[in-house]
């Protein structure tokens, strides 16, 4: 067959996977949605044209978002994940034993609704007791919050559309004042090659604003535009830096080791000059 998802990130760059088959495809109140099954990277699930996340290598993403705070974290106990509707983030999560609570505002039921029924393999922590789910704007639910959570999750989509008042300074500061005195926040905060309306350098110096320590790392996600991507820690006290490697344990992980905690903060020369 030869039906093709093309995801077009600017009038001179395109990404086009060949797909098997389209399993849902609808708009709902926020965005459009799409489920396809691609010939290389299994199921897909697509927003307002981009890829969020596949099958085949969404275990980058979500490991590197999630345990990388999380054991930066000694003893994370009460977790806040903005965004987050396909489960991936809340899978790895609940690995943690010392997690009590996880709170998930993911302002679209209609992606977790998809996430259940295409994504099993990302969505099984949904039921889980320590899981809540609030389906409410990020920005409005943050405002509410002071002093609450030991760990705070972006896992937003793209600075367009829904997502775009997640990577605003008041956002940020708000974000601050929702964690604990010793709280760490993280956030996925896109490729140095794009840019989607705000570039990296702005997204990080908004964030460094609102933090006393701020470190940039990065991975490689094949189906994320250029591949090279990055997550902005924020942090009150705790240096991820300083994590010792022999206290990182073994939870199940398919690219995080104790090793790469430490090397995804080595950024490349031209990174650095950007920031
Ligand atoms: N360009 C797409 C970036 C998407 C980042 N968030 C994905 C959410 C996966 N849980």
């Amino acid at each position: 067959m030869n039906l093709w998802f093309t995801e077009t990130e600017n009038s001179n760059l395109a990404v086009k996977y060949r797909i098997k088959q389209v399993l849902a495809h609808k708009k709902t109140k926020f965005q459009e949605l799409l489920v396809v099954e691609t010939e290389r990277f299994g199921r897909a699930l697509i927003l307002d044209g981009a890829v969020q996340t596949t099958i085949a290598d969404e275990y980058v993403y979500h490991e590197m978002i999630a345990h990388v705070p999380l054991f930066t974290h000694p003893q994370p106990q009460k977790v806040l994940i903005i965004g987050g509707g396909d489960g991936g983030t809340v899978r790895e999560t609940l690995k943690h034993r010392s997690v009590e609570e996880i709170h998930i505002v993911e302002i679209d039921p209609e992606v977790v609704a998809a996430a259940k029924q295409y994504l099993p393999e990302l969505s099984s922590g949904f039921n889980d007791p320590r899981v809540t789910i609030h389906h409410l704007d990020g920005i409005e639910y943050i405002a509410g919050c002071q002093n609450e959570y030991d760990v705070l999750i972006i896992d937003s989509s793209d600075p367009v559309g829904p997502a775009v008042g997640l990577f605003q300074s008041q956002f940020y500061r708000q974000a601050a004042r929702a964690l604990k005195d010793d709280g760490i926040f993280v956030a996925q905060t896109e490729s140095p090659w794009l840019n989607f309306g705000l570039t990296l350098p702005e997204i990080y110096h908004n964030i460094k604003a609102a933090f006393p320590l701020t470190r940039m790392y990065i991975c490689n996600i094949p189906t994320y535009p250029c591949g090279l991507w990055s997550f902005t820690l924020g942090s009150k006290r705790y240096d991820p830096l300083e994590v010792n490697p022999d206290k990182i344990a073994d939870l199940g992980y398919r690219y995080y080791t104790p090793d790469l905690h430490r090397a995804a903060f080595v950024l490349p020369r031209f990174l650095q000059d950007l920031l």
